[in-house]
């Protein structure tokens, strides 16, 4: 049985919980309604700081209506078993949400950042924020800068890669879930892991885009497959990843 997981979640595992995705195969992803480099990047902030807010604004709202699902509750229970055995869940997130936490995982490590949390662009401040976001809001802090959503748009560097990088070295098993394997440098995890001749697994719905990476693959939504994925490896069933 492996000890010492990490576990890369995407926006597929928060599909059932009611969040979009970004891509999928069907183009009803939400990069296939709104075009990501005028609402992800530093730039379009800079521009439009009122339609990215707004923007942030629907998908906080959203995300305060949903609940975490099966998948989210099983790695919470995968975490508890692990430790309980001496061994540890790096539980890594791409996700902006925080259905990890509800669902009771303890250690969760957001490198895209959190929708729940706003940043002072002047002094760099976080606090938890659960409400809108408006443009005229200033920093409670230093009273100076707006406010941002402490997320990572495309082109700023992810959050806690030094952590990530530590947890990936020490792993003996490397599980990726729900995410299309498209934007680095998560997408690129994967291939760390083998070269580190760590074993691989992708539990998708559908074939990523670096799915030939994987030794591995499990195909079907996280709600099923995740929890009776963590079944096989609390129980220890013939050592299948
Ligand atoms: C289900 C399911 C169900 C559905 N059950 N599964 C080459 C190398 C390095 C960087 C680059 C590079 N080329 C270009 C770059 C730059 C760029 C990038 O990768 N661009 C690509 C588009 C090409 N990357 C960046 O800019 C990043 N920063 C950076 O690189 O800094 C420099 C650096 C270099 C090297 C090392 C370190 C740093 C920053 C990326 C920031 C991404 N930001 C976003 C928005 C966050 C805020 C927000 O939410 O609005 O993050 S974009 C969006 O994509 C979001 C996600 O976290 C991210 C990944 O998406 P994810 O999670 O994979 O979701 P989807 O929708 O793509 O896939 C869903 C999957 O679920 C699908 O596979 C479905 O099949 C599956 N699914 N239902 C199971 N029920």
């Amino acid at each position: 049985m492996p000890r010492r997981i990490f576990v890369l979640t995407g926006a597929g595992i928060s599909a059932e919980s009611g969040l979009g995705t970004f891509r999928d195969k069907k183009g009803e992803g939400i990069w296939a309604k709104f075009d990501p480099m005028q609402l992800a990047t530093p730039e379009a902030f800079a521009r439009d700081p009122e339609t990215v807010l707004a923007f942030y604004d629907a998908r906080r709202r959203n995300l305060l209506s949903a609940t975490p699902n099966a998948a989210h509750i099983a790695l919470a229970d995968l975490e508890r078993t692990l430790a309980s055995a001496g061994g540890e869940l790096s539980l890594v997130t791409q996700n902006i949400d925080d259905l990890h936490e509800r669902a009771g995982s303890r250690r969760v490590i957001h490198m895209h950042g959190e929708l729940l949390k706003a940043r002072c662009v002047a002094c760099e401040s976080v606090r938890v924020w659960a409400g809108d976001l408006p443009p005229a809001q200033r920093c409670p802090d230093c009273g100076l800068g707006g406010l941002r959503p402490h997320v990572v748009w495309f082109g700023e560097m992810p959050f806690n890669m030094d952590e990530i990088g530590r947890a990936l070295e020490r792993a003996d098993l490397f599980v990726a879930i729900g995410t299309s394997g498209a934007v680095y440098p998560a997408a690129g995890f994967a291939a760390e892991a083998r070269a580190l001749g760590i074993p691989t697994l992708e539990i998708n719905l559908e074939a990523a885009d670096n799915a030939v990476i994987f030794d591995a693959a499990r195909y079907g939504p996280a709600s099923v497959i995740v929890p009776a994925w963590v079944e096989e490896v609390t129980v220890g069933l013939g050592g299948k990843i």
